[in-house]
């Protein structure tokens, strides 16, 4: 495969209502995407990176200069040019895993389309269909977050995950106990707003059966959370501390989680994403599918990713609906709780012409 041209696209997705998480606000979606030409197909890469540097270090911006600058020139250079060839190429650079995913993410769905192979069957997907959750902004008022879980339990969705903050979190819980009952699945996330100090707090969701609490403390607080996992009965599950497969290993051999969620761009790719699958199910720790607010581009890879065997919780994988009253793609549409994995060659997906025109913001050829 020999790369002819790679362009870079801004666009920007209205979300149908403001999505508030800890670290802040979002009422749009700013992606970045990747468009590769080859000599065998195209391929369309999604690079999760949020406008500002808020939810992790990368942002889109920064992810457009690093790709242009470090990986086009190591990407151009590789012979043969397949998706395992990239994460080596791309590794004496440091940092910059949303970036490196994305890039990898092209070329992968590239080689697909080429070969006429799905990136389910390419990644391993053991069932055709995935269960989907929904994660929920923090909202201020407890009336308007019960008329959420009530629409989307209506809706169909199989797990409600509440986003939590310190002074928004055990009434949030409780209120929807009280009112769903304790058989819906329910946990929450909580993107490392609390400190080792607030042991009590997150204790205090403990009689509420959840099935889990995802990332309390810090990224790098491996220990906090050993420590912490001690004192809830409740399991940890980590998201933003989870950079790699070692990582993920290290993390449920220290004790600092029982439950880990599995995004691709957190971890550099598709292909690291599917080593920590791998090492979770070795140590008999379940994984689910994270979410990045997604086009329809990045929904597809995570659909896939999330029909592997080990994924046994309902992952953030949403229909497109969730975010947007118009995907860039043709929307993902939930069916009795489950989104179906996509069985074109590559993603299956693409984005469609007039509604990429409508939401390009900016648009460049890096090469070619
Ligand atoms: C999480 N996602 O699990 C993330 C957080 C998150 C679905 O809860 C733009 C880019 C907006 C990335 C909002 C969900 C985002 C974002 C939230 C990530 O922690
Ligand atoms: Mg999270």
């Amino acid at each position: 495969m020999k790369i002819q041209s790679v362009e870079l696209l801004r666009v920007e997705i209205p979300l149908v209502t403001p999505f508030r998480t800890s670290f802040g606000t979002d009422t749009v979606r700013d992606a970045l995407l990747v468009h590769l030409v080859t000599d065998a197909a195209e391929g369309w890469g999604e690079c999760v990176a949020d406008r500002e540097p808020l939810y992790s270090a990368e942002w889109a911006d920064g992810a457009a200069m690093v790709i242009e600058r470090f990986f086009l020139p190591r990407i151009l250079a590789i012979d043969p040019l397949d998706a395992e060839a990239v994460a080596p190429a791309l590794a004496d650079v440091e940092g910059h895993p949303m970036a490196k995913g994305a890039l990898e993410m092209a070329v992968l769905d590239a080689q697909l389309r080429a070969s006429g192979e799905s990136f389910g069957s390419y990644i391993g997907a053991a069932r055709a269909h995935v269960d989907c959750g929904v994660s929920i902004g923090i909202q201020d008022d407890l009336g308007r977050l019960l008329d959420l879980v009530d629409g989307y339990l209506s809706d169909g969705y199989r797990r409600i995950k509440l986003k939590i903050e310190p002074g928004n979190d055990v009434a949030a819980v409780r209120a929807v106990r009280e009112r769903f009952g304790d058989d819906v699945l329910l946990q929450v996330d909580a993107n490392a707003a609390y400190t080792r100090a607030d042991g009590a707090t997150l204790a205090a969701l403990d009689p509420f059966g959840l099935l889990l609490i995802e990332q309390p403390l810090a990224p790098d607080d491996i220990v906090g959370h050993a420590r912490l996992a001690r004192s809830v009965t409740t399991p940890i599950c980590l998201d933003e501390s989870i950079t790699s497969a070692r990582l993920a290993a290290d993390a449920i051999d220290l004790g600092a989680c029982a439950i880990v969620n599995v995004k691709a761009g957190r971890v550099g790719g598709y292909l690291e994403a599917r080593r920590v699958h791998d090492v979770c199910a070795t140590r008999n720790v379940p994984v689910w599918c994270g979410g990045m607010l997604e086009t329809g581009l990045g929904r597809a890879a995570n659909v896939a990713l999330a029909a592997l065997p080990n994924f046994t919780l309902p992952g953030d994988t949403s229909a497109s609906a969730r975010y947007f009253a118009e995907d860039l793609t043709e929307p993902f549409i939930m069916v009795d709780g489950r989104l179906a994995v996509p069985e074109g060659p590559g993603l299956g997906v693409a984005p469609r012409p007039d509604a990429l025109e409508r939401f390009t913001t900016a648009r460049r050829h890096i090469h070619g």
